[in-house]
């Protein structure tokens, strides 16, 4: 197997517990042996044998090499788009309002059941590209804008086919508990049964890393949340959930009972749920992008997250209604600026802890035996990746060993 080396360039391994904030190595090299890293260290510890053995040898002009970026939690793809009620909320009509009169998530649900495969995967490509293009090589891609078996699967496949035709993985999550249909309005109970059946079909398909649910007063109760829980318990299927977005109806302290890898959005989260996720291990996954968008005021508690260790991803929620974004390095700077996460925090958000709100371990560090899939940034600091806004000194990326 040929091995390939990178130096003259500063790494942040962003590894936990490292003396230098960010895990900053200066001056270091970094040795890729086919898909993975075989070692990364200051250059002048490289031993020689090791160095000898390289052979392709790229000089990094002295650029700052981080792990490739993890967006973990997006809605990806779906139909249409929400722009019109982008301008009615200008006019006065409220998220909840929308919501609640049939439009927010019920127009992108009949935008993306219109779409064929081919459609659908056409108009979130460029959202894929563009994220791609700020050094996101894993993200997370959520159905949800389906709620029947034939669009929840095809949302799911477009989501793995984006994957074979980009240089990008994705991991894919069931979100049939999104919202409930318009053929099952008032009858919420009645669309759980049909998510419970949906969930293996596709199961079995090969479609669903995890499964997620909107637990929310305009969306599913603890009760019907816990349901599906249970049901991707019974399969083995790791849970993650949207919890405390709106209000705080103790959707995290159920989570952390089915030892969720992540809850998300989180900004009415209690002192009970945050104590109940730092026993569970479950990650913390903030979205700047929606709160921004909705204009929330309340914020996320972040020194309590910070107090019970409990860790912190970042994330675009990439939606056409919350947060119609796709771009993870503003996402970094709305963190510090808004929820007042240190770069360095926010940095770890976006590669350690969005690795573990995804429940990969293989990635998100820049270490011996970690995938090689890395980006190269035209920045002295690592801060300058959150400080600027706009942005997107991204030079190269490296994906699986491979120059993309
Ligand atoms: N929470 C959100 O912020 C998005 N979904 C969710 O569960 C909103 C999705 C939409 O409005 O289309
Ligand atoms: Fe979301």
């Amino acid at each position: 197997m040929s091995l390939q080396v990178w130096t003259n360039c500063n790494a942040a391994t962003l590894l936990a517990g490292a003396s230098q904030p960010y895990g900053l190595i200066e001056d270091a090299a970094l040795v890729v042996d086919g898909e993975t890293i075989a070692w990364v260290g200051p250059r002048a510890e490289l031993p020689v044998e090791l160095l000898a053995r390289c052979t392709a040898q790229h000089d990094a002009g002295g650029a700052l090499i981080t792990p490739g970026l993890i967006d973990c939690h997006t809605h990806l793809v779906y139909g249409g788009d929400r722009a019109h009620e982008f301008e009615l909320r200008l006019n006065g009509a409220s998220y909840e309002e929308i919501a609640r009169a049939g439009g927010g998530i019920a127009s992108t649900v009949k935008a993306t059941r219109a779409a064929s495969a081919q459609q659908l995967q056409a108009q979130s490509a460029p959202r894929l590209k563009q994220l791609i293009s700020e050094g996101v090589t894993t993200l997370e891609i959520k159905s949800g804008y389906g709620l029947a078996l034939e669009h929840e699967r095809k949302t799911l496949s477009v989501a793995r086919a984006l994957a074979q035709s980009h240089a990008v993985d994705i991991r894919t999550t069931f979100l049939g508990a999104h919202a409930v249909p318009a053929e099952f309005a008032g009858r919420t109970d009645a669309y759980v049964d049909a998510v419970l059946e949906m969930l293996p079909l596709l199961h079995a398909e090969g479609l669903v890393d995890a499964v997620d649910a909107f637990c929310e007063r305009i969306a599913f109760s603890t009760a019907q949340t816990e349901r599906v829980f249970a049901a991707a318990k019974a399969l083995g299927i790791p849970v993650k959930l949207h919890a405390e977005q709106l209000s705080d109806s103790g959707g995290s302290q159920l989570a952390a009972r089915y030892g969720a890898i992540s809850c998300d959005h989180l900004e009415w989260l209690s002192p009970e749920g945050a104590r109940a996720m730092a026993a569970a291990g479950t990650v913390a996954v903030l979205l700047p992008g929606a709160f921004y968008f909705l204009r929330e005021t309340k914020l996320p508690p972040v020194a309590l997250l910070r107090e019970q260790r409990v860790p912190m991803a970042i994330s675009t929620d990439c939606n056409p209604g919350s947060s119609p974004c796709t771009s993870l390095l503003l996402m970094l700077n709305m963190a510090c600026t808004l929820f007042r996460l240190t770069p360095e925090e926010a940095l770890a958000g976006v590669t350690r802890h969005a690795a573990a709100a995804l429940g990969l371990r293989d990635r998100g560090v820049l270490a011996e035996g970690k995938r090689a899939d890395f980006v190269l940034w035209g920045v002295q600091r690592p801060a300058e990746l959150s400080y600027a806004l706009g942005a997107n000194p991204r030079q190269q990326t490296v994906f699986r060993g491979r120059l993309v």
